[in-house]
């Protein structure tokens, strides 16, 4: 009938309990007061920024609970088919000021917070980042979240909660980068929901005894428990409210009775420790595998106590198993969360007795993997004997895997043995290893990339062998996006309340759908005569276009700007003490430190620069336009070359700062700690940015969109998603420079087989590292080895790319000089679509598109409005 019967007590008892949203001024200082007295058992008497940001976070969480209720169970009576996220790493960030303008709440609370004596921004900045993963790969996870749920879709996210997140960045005297952990749930954490009525219990080690055909038991070893702690994702300007589901570990008993029995306390505290141990760290580490037996574990913990909610969910839809694809899709976020293929078949095979090709059938139309790097050195691999003693029926099932994968390959090419190797789950070897992209492939529906040359590699290279097999249709590609609620909005609110006061449009237009506009243009390209719509066509974010020959328009876009540069200046002042030139181009380079990422290259085009400085004539340098450039990333705690790039950074800048003659005109600030809410400060405030790695080795970059949409240009290679970028806003806003990917393979040949001396090579990098080790910026031995790579081997290109790249920083330095066309070129840089019908802009790198391309094309999932 649809109505279903009240489950317990008096419906209309209970219903007139249910709670509202709060959203009026007097509701919202109230609900605020009310938890300082109830939650926080303060008063006005002894009430702080912090506790006044934790009250008003708790008022707001009332509020999302309310439509994370309502989300849940419109869910649970429709049953849609729902996809789910699994990723090790959420980069969160902040949630107040998120929560607040999803909801559209802000200015509400900013009123009742000031009626209650404090001022929003300053409990803000109160909060702590989730600081829960290493860079693109985490954030890319949270952008996903937010536009899931903002678009309606029935998408909830299963990660880890980690007792610490991210390291914290400190910087010793030497300038070398120090790590200290990160406590950041030492204060309660307001935005998450312990469940501890969520529980499963995990297994490790053991053994597994076959029974008859291909079921087995697994029994013995270790059991964890898995809890749940739920997360709400707000839509913007919906109800739907998603879940983000992490686990913590707990041990199964608090104490291990009979070693307590026996007196022996330390052991038995000893099994709760090490239980505790799986969540308690976030592995540092990007683009590299340790083969830590703590890693594995995690990954294990994570895609079993997902798994286990997925399908226990699922079957209280009532549904047979064997329609579980067709209301389940699960998305691998690199290989991290492979073991949920062999865990999958683990649970249908052996507790489900469902027969083991059917089993794989349900699994691989389940399963959909991405990956986020062509890198050989990121490609993980797991020890055989490793995983044979953690997960033994996991091994087991991949070895049952494996005939029929042979068999297919045997079948296409006949006594291919070198091809069968290169193909096989199991890496011949001492130890032997199983490699986890070729059983997420094995084990999936369909595998992308994340930019379309990075597609076009991982078809090219690692997935080469797999597209000869299954053919080209199983690999395809999902350029990645972001939201521009947080990095157009929340983070530049000066430019999105220009943009809707100039095209008279409610923000929410332009934030709901920065794409639209693609779609309306094909429309309007069928009816070319219709008028009227190419008119509310221009509204949109190109609509800016109109204006950008507007002097009236240019002074308001650089007023926005400057009032960027200046709050940038203001967090370096009072955070680290230096005082900023703000009139100067502001050059900003913000990612993790990576050698294929080239800060390497940057800081010694500063060098560069400055030695070029420091030979000129105090009038040459009358000509000069100042410049300061910004650095901020973590490098890996054990990534000695990218350790010592901070450490030269931070040596030279201290220098050049200094310099009588040339510090007016460039200076050079490495901010410590780089994290999601110092880049909310920084991305607006550019002028330019670098993107700069080695051709054919970022696969896509999200940073580099994030600086576009507000307004900043880059100056980058043909990599990634810089190119995507390039043509939808126009080659003329980017400034490319370097060798492109087919010549990259050749020159490392000959660097390695037919080296020239970079005196010969690259003269003016050579004199650069010749005044580092000489020590100009210190104690040049120290050096060394970060100069020596490229002295060597040079395996990222320096020595190829350095002239092009000063080539293209001069390019820069002349655009500059033309302020006018300067303010042009960045107000086209985030309105201008290239193509009249065909281009959306920028609005194509909203994850808005990306997350519809993978609900259409990937997870078959609809939108389903909470009503
Ligand atoms: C990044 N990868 C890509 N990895 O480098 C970047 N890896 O080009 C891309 O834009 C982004 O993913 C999103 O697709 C990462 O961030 C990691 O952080 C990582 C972490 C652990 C292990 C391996």
């Amino acid at each position: 009938s649809g109505k279903e019967k009240w489950p317990v007590g008096d419906e209309k008892v209970w219903k007139e309990g249910i709670p509202k949203l709060t959203t009026e001024v007097p509701a919202i200082t109230k609900s605020v007061v009310n938890h300082v007295h109830t939650s926080l058992a303060r008063q006005a008497y002894n009430l702080d920024n912090l506790g006044a940001y934790q009250a008003s976070a708790l008022s707001v969480r009332d509020n999302l609970l309310v439509n994370w209720n309502e989300t849940q169970s419109h869910y649970s009576r429709k049953a849609p088919k729902r996809a789910y996220y699994l990723s090790l790493e959420f980069l969160m960030g902040r949630t107040l000021d998120n929560a607040l303008l999803n909801l559209g709440l802000k200015d509400k609370y900013q009123t009742g917070i000031d009626k209650l004596g404090f001022n929003l921004e300053d409990l803000l900045d109160e909060e702590r980042d989730a600081g829960l993963g290493n860079g693109g790969l985490g954030r890319l996870a949270a952008c996903y979240l937010d536009s899931s749920a903002s678009q309606e879709l029935p998408v909830w996210g299963y990660g880890l909660r980690y007792k610490y997140g991210i390291f914290q960045q400190l910087i010793a005297p030497d300038g070398s980068q120090l790590e200290a952990p990160d406590p950041w749930l030492e204060h309660d954490n307001p935005w998450e929901l312990p469940r501890t009525d969520v529980t499963y219990p995990i297994r490790f080690y053991g053994h597994a005894e076959r029974l008859d055909g291909m079921r087995a038991i697994w029994s013995g070893g270790q059991e964890v428990i898995a809890m749940a702690y739920d997360t709400m994702i707000p839509g913007y300007e919906t109800k739907t409210t998603n879940n983000l589901r992490l686990w913590e570990s707990k041990p199964k008993r608090g104490f291990d009775l009979q070693s307590f029995n026996a007196g022996d306390y330390e052991r038995a505290v000893e099994a709760s420790n090490s239980a505790e141990a799986i969540t308690s760290v976030l592995y540092p580490n990007d683009h590299t595998t340790f083969g830590k037996e703590l890693r594995l574990k995690q990954q294990y913990f994570w895609t079993a106590a997902s798994l286990a909610d997925i399908i226990r969910r699922f079957k209280n839809t009532d549904k047979p198993l064997s329609e579980f694809p067709e209301n389940v899709a699960i998305q691998l976020n690199d290989t991290h969360p492979t073991l949920a293929i062999p865990e999958l078949m683990r649970i249908l095979v052996d507790e489900e007795d469902v027969p083991w090709e059917k089993a794989w059938e349900i699994t691989t139309n389940t399963f959909f993997f991405t990956n986020h790097t062509v890198l050989p050195e990121a490609l993980e691999k797991w020890p055989v004997p490793l995983m044979e003693t953690l997960l033994p029926r996991h091994m087991q099932i991949i070895y049952d895997i494996i005939p029929s994968a042979s068999t297919a390959v045997e079948r296409k090419f006949p006594g291919d043995r070198e091809r069968l190797a290169r193909m096989s789950i199991i890496e011949e070897g001492f130890p032997k290893n199983v490699r986890m992209a070729n059983l997420a492939c094995i084990g999936s529906r369909k595998v992308n990339g994340v930019a379309e040359l990075h597609s076009e590699l991982v078809r090219a290279t690692i997935m080469k062998d797999f597209v000869d097999l299954y053919g080209v249709s199983k690999f395809s590609n999902v350029t990645n996006g972001i939201t521009p609620r947080r990095w157009l909005d929340q983070c530049n609110p000066g430019l999105s309340n220009l943009i809707s006061e100039t095209l008279k449009l409610p923000k929410a237009e332009f934030l709901k759908d920065l794409t639209k506009l693609g779609v309306r243009r094909v429309l309007l390209s069928l009816l070319p005569r219709t008028m009227h719509i190419a008119d509310i066509v221009m509204e949109n974010l190109q609509g800016l276009l109109k204006y950008v020959d507007e002097p009236a328009f240019q002074k308001k876009w650089a007023a926005v700007k400057q009032s960027n540069k200046e709050r940038l200046a203001h967090y370096v002042e009072t955070t680290l003490g230096f005082k900023i030139n703000t009139r100067a181009m502001f050059d900003v380079q913000i990612k993790r430190l990576h050698e294929y990422k080239r800060q390497t290259l940057n800081i010694l085009g500063v060098i560069y620069r400055y030695l070029t400085l420091k030979d000129m004539t105090p009038e040459e340098r009358k000509k000069v336009n100042p410049k300061v450039v910004f650095f901020a990333g973590k490098a890996a705690p054990g990534y000695y070359i990218a350790k010592l790039t901070i450490r030269l950074i931070v040596n030279v800048a201290r220098v050049i700062n200094q310099d009588p003659d040339t510090k007016e005109l460039l200076s050079l600030y490495f901010l410590p700690d780089y994290s999601v809410s110092l880049a909310e400060i920084l991305i607006p405030a550019s002028d330019i940015s670098q993107h700069i790695s080695t051709a054919g080795t970022e696969a896509s970059g999200t940073s580099n969109m994030k600086f576009c949409l507000n307004g900043g240009l880059l100056v980058g290679t043909v990599d990634g998603a810089n190119i995507e970028i390039a043509e939808e806003v126009g080659e003329s806003n980017v400034f490319f420079f370097g060798h492109l990917t087919p010549a990259v393979e050749d020159l490392r040949y000959q660097h390695l087989y037919h080296p020239v001396p970079i005196e010969q090579k690259c003269p003016p990098l050579a004199r650069v590292l010749n005044e580092v080790s000489a020590g100009r910026f210190g104690d040049g031995g120290v050096y060394e080895p970060l100069l020596n790579t490229i002295r060597q081997t040079d395996y990222y290109l320096l020595t190829e790319d350095f002239d092009s790249y000063i080539q293209a920083l001069k390019l820069v330095d002349e655009a500059y000089q033309d302020r006018i066309e300067w303010i042009k070129k960045s107000i086209r840089t985030t309105a201008k679509a290239s193509h009249r019908f065909t281009s959306a802009g920028m609005g194509k790198f909203s994850s808005d598109r990306a997350i519809q391309d993978y609900a259409q094309e990937y997870w078959n999932i609809e939108s389903t409005k909470v009503e």
